[in-house]
């Protein structure tokens, strides 16, 4: 999503379905961009989000297990990529990346759901994504990845208990995101440090795009909280999309207002 071509012009990276079954993560993605197209110029939070950055939308990292989710196992999580010697199928994409990979919380054994992979980057889907944010860091400011469920707002590090360099910032930041989605919505998002709030998890593409120099990366948890897990029933869907919505304009906005006041006047448009 890009309006024009002014320079210096600082972007946002969504990526959505890195594990298959998160059925409303891609979900989300399309949701996000068919938002943008129909309220720019009529909702002056979108408008200036979009005014002031572009926005890099990947609907489905994982599409072999998207796919093999809707034909054959629809709680299928990793990638479908083959290994010689065994007979076990698939990586763990958010295990893959290099991040104090494949240490406590994810594991070496292809027939374990939290796979690693075989090295860093050893597939296509990672490597592919990680090859854009490495050619694009110096635009893009915001890296945001959403998963399901448990409603949770994720901000570094998952893959080891440091707290990040600019903790309190984006602890400010998903604090207020969650809190204008209960205020919006009434739903209670639990928010904090990957690692504290939820489990030690390294290789994740969060922490990851963080090290490179991406100092806004989050992850998001949607809905729901585990009535229905991931199988959110479809009547669900833009419920749990305008809440996420809520969230990554809280960020935006407030990304935008950060790095203005600290580079300068505002442009004009
Ligand atoms: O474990 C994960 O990969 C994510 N939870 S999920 O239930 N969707 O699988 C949480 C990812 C948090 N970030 C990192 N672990 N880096
Ligand atoms: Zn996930």
């Amino acid at each position: 999503l890009s309006l024009n071509n002014r320079p210096n012009k600082k972007a946002m990276w969504i990526d959505c379905g890195i594990h298959a079954r998160e059925w409303i993560s891609p979900a989300f993605c399309l949701i996000f961009v068919h938002y943008s197209l129909s309220f720019y110029n009529q909702n002056p939070d979108i408008t200036q989000i979009l005014n002031n950055m572009d926005v890099y939308v990947m609907p489905v990292m994982n599409p072999d297990g998207y796919k093999y989710t809707w034909t054959k196992n629809r709680m299928w999580r990793k990638n479908r990529s083959f290994k010689k010697n065994t007979s076990c199928i698939g990586v763990d994409l958010n295990r893959n990346f290099d991040a104090n990979w494949c240490t406590i919380g994810a594991s070496p054994d292809p027939c374990e759901e939290i796979y690693c992979g075989a090295f860093p980057e050893s597939e296509p889907e990672s490597l592919a994504v990680a090859n854009f944010l490495r050619s694009h860091k110096d635009s893009i400011q915001i890296y945001l990845t959403i998963h399901s469920y448990s409603q949770m707002l994720i901000i570094p590090y998952s893959c080891s208990m440091d707290e990040a360099e600019n903790h309190s910032d984006l602890y400010e930041m998903v604090k207020q995101a969650a809190e204008n989605i209960r205020r919006y919505y009434r739903s209670v998002y639990t928010y904090g440090p990957g690692a504290k709030t939820i489990y030690l998890a390294p290789g994740g593409s969060d922490d990851w795009a963080y090290n490179i120099g991406i100092k806004y990366s989050f992850t998001f948890e949607l809905q729901d909280r585990g009535h229905y897990g991931f199988l959110l029933p479809p009547s669900h869907i833009q419920g749990a999309c305008n809440e996420a919505l809520i969230a990554v304009k809280t960020i935006a906005l407030k990304v935008i207002e950060k790095t203005q006041t600290a580079t300068g006047p505002r442009e004009t448009v």
